[in-house]
């Protein structure tokens, strides 16, 4: 293999008391039982857990492993406010007038509105950043598949926000770039998610929604 890197011999950590055919059935059953959740608790989360969240997140594989995400944690209350009152802004906007009937139709068994209080009580709020470039040094390094990339990376961070106990949403206000403004970021990154993550309030209700079948979502080629 032409390659100018070292090579170190993979570490399986599968090994032979891990059986395939439990694991994956475990983890269906206990992924299928995530839900995504709005109604949150102010319970505070130690910061050592969302930074062992973001550890694992940043396990993603990424296009040419440029590991194209920053991940923004924030518990401080200004912040807070500030992010639900622009997020409400233009949810406010969205829901009257710049939402097609259809998609307003489409939302309507979940129960959205364009009220936010989530943002302000979810005890962290990890807005996930992407960075079509890096720079440094004033100069610009390209990064590849940015989206499919931080798009993997946030599907890790909301699969350990369920192994922890948690509960999250994934919270896409439109447009977002009021986040790069409040969080000060700098000019290469773009907002992608913001994610509140905290506890569910011990009367949090979701949506009876179902989840597609097996045959629905896949084809078998065998
Ligand atoms: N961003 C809006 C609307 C919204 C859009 C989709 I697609 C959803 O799955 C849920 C909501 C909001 O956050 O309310």
């Amino acid at each position: 293999m032409a390659t100018q890197n070292p090579f170190i011999p993979y570490i399986h950590t599968a090994d032979e008391t891990l059986n395939p055919d439990q694991s994956a059935l475990g983890n269906y059953l206990f992924m299928n039982q995530r839900r995504s959740v709005r109604d949150f608790s102010d319970k505070p989360v130690p910061e050592t857990v969302i930074r062992n969240l973001i550890l694992a997140a940043g396990t993603a594989p990424s296009g040419a492993h440029k590991q194209p995400w920053t991940f923004c944690a924030v518990s401080n209350l200004e912040l807070k406010k500030a992010i639900r009152k622009a997020a409400e802004k233009e949810e406010f906007d969205n829901y009257n007038g710049r939402m097609s009937e259809e998609w307003i139709r489409d939302l309507a068994p979940l129960g959205t509105d364009w009220k936010k209080e989530f943002l302000e009580i979810a005890p962290w709020l990890i807005v996930v950043f992407k960075r079509p470039f890096d720079l440094r040094d004033g100069q610009k390094f390209k990064n590849y598949y940015v989206s499919e990339s931080v798009g993997i990376a946030c599907g890790f961070l909301i699969q350990a926000i369920h192994e922890a106990g948690l509960v999250c949403l994934t919270h896409t206000p439109s447009p977002m770039n009021f986040l790069h403004k409040i969080l000060d970021r700098p000019e290469e990154e773009k907002a992608f998610l913001l994610i509140p993550v905290g506890y569910p309030s011990p009367h949090a209700l979701v949506p009876d929604i179902k989840r597609k079948k097996l045959d629905e979502i896949a084809t078998f080629y065998r």
